[in-house]
């Protein structure tokens, strides 16, 4: 099992609960995210194990400070989780907003550059460690209103599969963990704080949980040195595919 885990958007949903099992693993986690009085509670929950650090991934010259000033005993990350990612608004690429879309691109692509170029280093001289990225469904599959947000997922598949090639001979492993409908503050972030729309989204169905993706971060984390998981795509059993959209008349 791994040592020392560097989970990023740890203060709620997926980051927290992978923060959680990995803890309850035997691992040191170093839990990232901006809102610090979750992480704090984090850490009362789990004890020493876990290092609250408040970083916003979108700062480049931060995250890499933050990675170049973890005391020596965390230094040597075996597994990072780049977790830290966002949908905003569901419009029509036509009527979206570009502050929306910037977020998203800023935060879903670059922030992850940004922690996986400060990381990588290390591993590849230590000649081994886990990069496990949150891909989602909607990079593989597109949606009404899915637009910039897919886009996203779409850059972070590829980007790892990418990360697979140019780490070929290093004993660094790269996940692209793929998850479709999880009940998390996701929605709500969304919906920009609309709970009331957010909770309509999980109505009426079993959605996942932030823990069963969690589940799946460990189990990838903790296979044997020689197996890569490349992908993980992972939906609700109520959740499915409709088909492509015709229309006629035109
Ligand atoms: P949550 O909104 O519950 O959690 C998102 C986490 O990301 C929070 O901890 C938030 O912390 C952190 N975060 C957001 N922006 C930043 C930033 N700039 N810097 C640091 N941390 C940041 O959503 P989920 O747990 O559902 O989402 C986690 C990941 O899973 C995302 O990448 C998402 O795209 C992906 N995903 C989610 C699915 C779902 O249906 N829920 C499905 C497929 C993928 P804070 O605000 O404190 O900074
Ligand atoms: C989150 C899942 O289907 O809302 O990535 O895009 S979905």
């Amino acid at each position: 099992m791994a040592n020392i885990v560097l989970v990023t958007g740890a203060s709620s949903g997926i980051g927290a609960a992978t923060a959680r099992r990995f803890v309850r693993a035997g691992a040191r986690v170093i839990a990232a995210a901006r809102r610090l009085d979750r992480l704090a509670a984090l850490r009362e929950e789990l004890g020493e194990a876990l290092h609250p650090v408040v970083l916003d991934v979108r700062e480049r010259a931060p995250v890499a400070a933050m990675i170049a000033a973890l005391p020596p005993e965390l230094a040597a990350i075996d597994v990072l989780v780049n977790n830290a990612g966002l949908a905003r608004g569901l419009a029509p690429a036509q009527a979206a907003s570009l502050d929306d879309w910037e977020e998203m691109v800023d935060t879903n692509v670059k922030g992850l550059l940004y922690v996986t170029r400060a990381v990588l280093p290390g591993m590849v001289a230590r000649g081994r460690g886990h990069v496990l990225n949150l891909g989602s469904v909607a990079g593989t599959y597109p949606y009404p209103g899915g637009n910039a947000y897919a886009g996203t997922k779409a850059f972070v598949e590829q980007f790892s599969l990418a990360l697979r090639a140019d780490l070929h001979g290093s004993g660094v492993r790269v996940t692209n963990i793929e998850p479709g409908m999880v009940e998390t503050e996701f929605s709500e972030v969304r919906y920009h704080g609309d709970a009331g729309r957010a909770a309509a989204v999980y109505q009426g169905l079993t959605p996942l949980t932030g823990d069963d993706i969690a589940e799946s971060i460990v189990w990838c984390a903790s296979l044997p040195p020689h197996v890569n998981i490349n992908r993980l795509e992972i939906m609700p059993t109520a959740q499915s595919f409709a088909g492509f959209a015709v229309a006629r008349g035109g």
